[in-house]
């Protein structure tokens, strides 16, 4: 079938929206109509050629919702007519990853997700001339429908709004998961939350449904202030404003170093800064951010030896089959807040201006509304 599409043609080009082929869905794939798309920074990192695995021509997008139009042979968890949300770590439930409980990277399909191929090693889109398109991160939401392995979409209720809830394929997830899977944070803790974008301002939101006492957002950005307190920030710290080092201001601001420190911002430097903020003895640093190809994180191993602990998080630890159809619950249940997040809507045909508004820091979350 045609279908429209913002396909990456290269390293830093702006995306070409435009009509593409896409072939229905083989053995244990779905189709799958996109209703709606959010604009992660990571499309924004693969599509600037940070990505060492970035690949062009390739259709980006991995925040999205949709409507299950056909299934492949095989497929028994999903039929026509089905919400869902394509997950960029799918949960097969029988690999070895999927079967220890102190990960969500399930492994059936990363070799294939990574070359930006469906399992069977091909890809459902074309160009109108038969050339072939690669996908990106197993989920190729920039384009109005897209073919999915099973294993690699959550089944949602009918009544959650497709424009809200796609966030919870990528950022809202993240950044709770970041908080409550992986640092486990504890009622009473103080956190510190580096870069306060779409993943940043859900460590908040996150941190507010764990109990935690204080909360510090660090950005840049002056304007991400208010809608940082509006999720429950109690401290705002702009580092281009502090006259002393980081690290001893934000270990004073916090009585001694945080319990938890999140890097939501992708640059190295900060990582370091979020580790060496984190309290003498038990901190536990996170990171979230996404770094370019070559980038390296650098610290006194004695600020390990001295307690603080480094972790990392992909998809806030979620088990996306089992956890994303929860969160939409939470939200739908006014439990957790996502409207005010995103900032602005558009088609398609407008998805450029969505990474301008990125570049600019002027949105929180673009969503592209088919
Ligand atoms: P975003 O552009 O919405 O937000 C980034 C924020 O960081 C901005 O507010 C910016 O002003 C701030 N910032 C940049 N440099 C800073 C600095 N030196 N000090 C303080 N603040 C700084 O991006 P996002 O969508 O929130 O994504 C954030 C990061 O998380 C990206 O690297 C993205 O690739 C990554 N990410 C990771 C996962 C994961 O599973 N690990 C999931 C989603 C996104
Ligand atoms: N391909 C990059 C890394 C990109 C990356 O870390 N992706 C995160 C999700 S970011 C979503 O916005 C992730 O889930 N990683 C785990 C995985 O298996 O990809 C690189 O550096 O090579
Ligand atoms: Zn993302």
């Amino acid at each position: 079938m045609e279908v429209r599409a913002a396909v990456a043609v290269g390293a830093g080009k702006p995306l070409e929206v435009t009509t593409v082929n896409l072939e229905g869905p083989r053995a244990f794939e779905v189709l799958v109509e996109v209703k709606a798309t959010g604009i992660c920074h990571t499309d924004e990192f693969t599509l600037s050629g940070a990505d060492p695995e970035g690949l062009f021509p390739a259709i980006l997008g991995h925040e999205g919702a949709g409507v299950v139009v056909e299934v492949g042979p095989g497929v028994t968890t999903l039929k026509p007519g089905d919400h869902v949300i394509p997950l960029y770590t799918p949960e097969c439930r029988t690999c070895e990853y999927c079967l220890n409980p102190k990960t969500n990277l399930c492994q059936a399909i990363r070799s294939t997700q990574g070359q930006g191929l469906m399992p069977d090693g091909s890809s459902r889109f074309k160009t109108l001339d038969g050339d072939p398109i690669l996908h990106y991160m197993g989920t190729s939401t920039f384009a109005n429908y897209t073919v999915v392995p099973e294993i690699a979409l959550a089944k949602i209720r009918p009544d959650a709004p497709f424009d809200k809830v796609c966030y919870i394929g990528c950022g809202v997830t993240t950044g709770i998961g970041a908080v409550i899977n992986t640092a486990k944070v504890e009622i009473g803790s103080r956190a510190i939350v580096f870069g306060l974008g779409g993943i940043g301002l859900n460590v908040i939101q996150g941190l507010r449904l764990a109990g935690a006492d204080q909360i510090v957002g660090v950005d840049l950005n002056p304007e991400k202030k208010e809608m940082a307190e509006r999720f429950g920030m109690t401290d705002f710290v702009n580092p281009s404003e502090v006259e002393e080092d980081l690290v001893p201001y934000l270990v004073n601001l916090t009585k001694g170093g945080a319990d938890y420190t999140f890097d939501a911002t992708g640059n190295v430097q900060v990582m370091r800064t979020a580790l060496e903020a984190a309290h003498k003895g038990w901190g536990e640093s996170i990171i979230i951010g996404v770094a370019p190809a070559g980038a390296e994180i650098a610290t006194r191993p004695f600020q390990l030896v001295t307690g603080r602990v480094w972790k990392g998080t992909a998809f806030g630890g979620a088990r996306g089959r089992t956890d994303v159809p929860k969160i939409v619950d939470w939200y739908m249940d006014g439990k957790i807040e996502i409207d005010p997040m995103i900032t602005h809507t558009m088609p398609l045909d407008d998805i450029n201006k969505g990474f301008d508004l990125m570049h600019a820091g002027e949105s929180i979350r673009s969503v592209v509304v088919y």
